[in-house]
């Protein structure tokens, strides 16, 4: 298990926090999100956990036609530019408020998601744009990534889908999925105070506990938030 600690930032606004947690295809980060807020909701926080694409009513509008496939043949930059859209209205409708409100957010996917995802057919410069466009300000004190290697990933959630059909990027083949990683671990090499990175292919349990120590770590959780 890998695990690699920073300095534990210091927190003067009632701001909420923001989590957010990247990886391929079936690296767990679904299931690692559910244990970690069912974790701080134990210790008395107030947590939001959503997703992308998704997150409020109209992204979830935007996610079914992403996910379907129906705008991949407008080409890769249509598609970047519906994720931006997408995000805009989540972070709007969703993560900024809680966070206003002093509440903490934990998403199953952001932006790095589209670095990775549509970085490798829109040039970095405009998916950059479309992010600062999307986010206006709003970015995670901390991103989670699980790293696996995509024949694991992949084979994970073959096995979940069972005869289901894979979704529009689930169903790329097994280069394409090792891309994605290596590019996963770029970004969190080029911003290590923000990210960590998890090994993924240990058991849940292990992973959790990797992922608890980081949030301890990072976002410098007080004593009464520790103990409670
Ligand atoms: N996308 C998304 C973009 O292209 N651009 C973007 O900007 C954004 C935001 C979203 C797709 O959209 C793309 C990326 C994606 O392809 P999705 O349906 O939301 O698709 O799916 P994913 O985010 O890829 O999530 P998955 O559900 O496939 O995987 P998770 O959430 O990583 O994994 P999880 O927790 O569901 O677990 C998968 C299976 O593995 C088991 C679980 O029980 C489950 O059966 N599992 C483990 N097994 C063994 N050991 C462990 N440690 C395990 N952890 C979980």
């Amino acid at each position: 298990m890998n695990v690699s600690p920073g300095a534990a930032p210091a927190f003067a606004s009632p701001r909420g926090r923001f989590v957010t947690f990247e990886g391929g295809e079936g690296a767990g980060k679904s299931s690692q999100v559910t244990r970690l807020a069912e974790r701080l909701r134990g210790r008395g926080l107030d947590v939001v956990v959503t997703r992308e694409p998704g997150g409020s009513p109209g992204a979830e509008c935007v996610r079914h036609v992403l996910l379907e496939g129906a705008a991949e043949a407008f080409g890769p930059l249509a598609e970047a530019c519906l994720f931006a859209a997408a995000r805009a209205d989540h972070v709007d409708r969703t993560i900024r408020p809680a966070l206003d409100a002093g509440r903490w957010v934990i998403s199953d996917r952001f932006y790095d998601s589209t670095r990775v995802y549509q970085g490798g057919g829109v040039a970095p410069e405009m998916v950059r744009l479309l992010e600062q466009v999307a986010v206006d300000g709003t970015r995670p004190d901390l991103t989670i990534l699980l790293d696996v290697p995509a024949e694991i990933g992949l084979a994970r959630a073959g096995a979940r889908r069972g005869e289901g059909v894979a979704d529009r990027f689930e169903k790329e083949d097994l280069a394409t999925h090792e891309r994605r990683r290596l590019a996963f671990l770029k970004l969190a090499h080029e911003e290590p105070e923000r990210f960590v990175v998890v090994d993924a292919t240990d058991d849940p349990g292990t992973v959790a506990e990797a992922i608890w120590f980081a949030v301890e770590t990072r976002l410098g959780l007080a004593p009464a938030e520790r103990s409670a």
